[in-house]
């Protein structure tokens, strides 16, 4: 075929979703769940194996495979000009506890399939194009989230990372060393480098694409999220004979506090308060509880919001502890951002190109293209996902869909990565 014809042939016609699409339903088996979910932590001996799968597919494209030191995983299409900073595109394949089948693991197998499918066809674009597998963005088994970009684009150290311990004692430092080891055939690249552009497609996660009918979401930015861990510390004692008025009960005292951050937090009613993990001890039926461990994620489009709420919870906490003692530890604090309008026109005009309906939506969820927003121009692809259900193992997407998606971050990727 000459090369006119072959410029002809857009890269989303490259795309071979039935490929895809079973890859997608390959991956999902490692840390499958009896609910059809998806179990498969950060770090984890399913994410082992899940990356070596994903390693042999890139290699079968004739793809280079690249791993660092926090574990992040890359797929390099070469460009004619290797010394240009790629372009970058990915998500994250670690689950949620329960999980669904494409959070996260639809952003980095569409972003492989772009890169194996343009290997495949011998489409050198100038720069070259990188798919990526963050480590940990989740944060659900090491806290806080987000360790592989952050750490790549240096808005956290590498080191407090790795002492990050998870409920059972295990660290970041070992786990990784297991995840490493089963790699002994995959280059080591240091940790950061240049990027000239950085493209995340994702499920919404939300319901509003499915609702207006639109089959592609332009996202316009993230909204920002403060996390907190509260440590509330009484006094074990014997259920039955120690008398109220000498009890320190943590779990009372906690309870009494997230009644109070829920009323702390009601206004205005589009602020996200969610306290997702709860740890007693030592959590026995006739013992007084001597501790009581939670976490506060609380999230907000508008910075100033977040700002004075956020810093109204250790006082709301200390002055709910009663006769407890309290710590409270913000762990994170990432600012609602804007994406640049240049990539957002570039990924809303593949989409007309494609007569895929579209629109502007703000993300109400966090990604790892939040971390190379710092450090590049980043966007944002999102498809529909069923009853915007996610981070549940009933999570959905069609195959059309992931069809559309695929398409539309091929175009995009190609475009920023062969501009003259
Ligand atoms: O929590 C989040 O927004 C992301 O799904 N980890
Ligand atoms: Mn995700
Ligand atoms: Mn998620």
């Amino acid at each position: 075929m000459s090369a006119t014809e072959q410029r002809g042939i857009r890269p989303s016609d490259l795309i071979d979703v039935d490929r895809l699409w079973r890859r997608l339903m390959r991956l999902a088996e490692f840390g499958a769940t009896s609910a059809g979910g998806v179990n498969r932590l950060a770090l984890s001996p399913e994410e082992i194996a899940a990356r070596k799968v994903l390693a042999d597919w890139a290699r079968e494209a004739g793809l280079s495979v690249f791993n660092d030191p926090i574990g992040n995983l890359f797929f390099r299409l070469e460009g004619a000009d290797p010394a240009a900073a790629p372009v970058l595109s990915g998500s994250h394949i670690d689950s949620q506890p329960t999980g669904g089948k494409f959070d996260g693991t639809f952003g980095v197998l569409a972003a492989l399939e772009a890169v194996c499918a343009l290997a495949l066809a011998a489409r050198k674009p100038r720069r070259s194009i990188e798919a990526v597998a963050w480590t940990n963005e989740e944060g659900s088994r090491f806290s806080p989230g987000m360790m592989g970009s952050e750490a790549f684009t240096g808005q956290r150290a590498l080191d407090g990372m790795l002492a990050v311990e998870d409920v059972n004692g295990t660290s970041v430092r070992s786990a990784l060393a297991h995840v490493l080891a089963a790699e002994p055939d995959i280059s080591r690249r240091p940790l950061g480098f240049p990027v000239h552009a950085y493209v995340e497609a994702h499920i919404e996660q939300g319901p509003i694409l499915e609702r207006e009918g639109k089959s592609i979401g332009v996202v316009s930015g993230i909204q920002g999220s403060r996390r907190f861990r509260v440590t509330v510390r009484g006094e074990a004692a014997h259920a039955g004979t120690t008398p109220r008025r000498d009890r320190k009960d943590a779990v009372l005292a906690a309870v009494g506090m997230i009644d109070a951050l829920a009323q702390l937090v009601r206004d205005p009613e589009d602020v996200m308060f969610t306290v997702g993990l709860f740890r007693v001890q030592p959590n026995a039926p006739s013992v007084v509880p001597r501790e009581a461990y939670f976490s506060i994620d609380l999230r907000h489009p508008d910075n100033d919001v977040l700002g004075r709420l956020g810093d109204a919870i250790p006082d709301c906490c200390h002055a709910n502890g009663g006769a407890c003692t309290v710590g409270v530890e913000e762990i994170a604090h990432a600012p609602s951002l804007g994406f640049p309008g240049r990539l957002r026109e570039t990924i809303s005009a593949a989409a007309e190109r494609l007569e895929l309906p579209w629109q502007e939506i703000h993300s109400a969820a966090g990604h790892d293209a939040r971390q190379l927003h710092y450090h590049c121009d980043s966007g944002m692809i999102f498809i529909p996902c069923r009853d915007g259900i996610s981070h549940n193992e009933s999570e959905w997407t069609e195959p059309h869909q992931v069809a559309d998606g695929s398409r539309v971050l091929a175009d995009v990727l190609w475009e920023l990565a062969d501009a003259r």
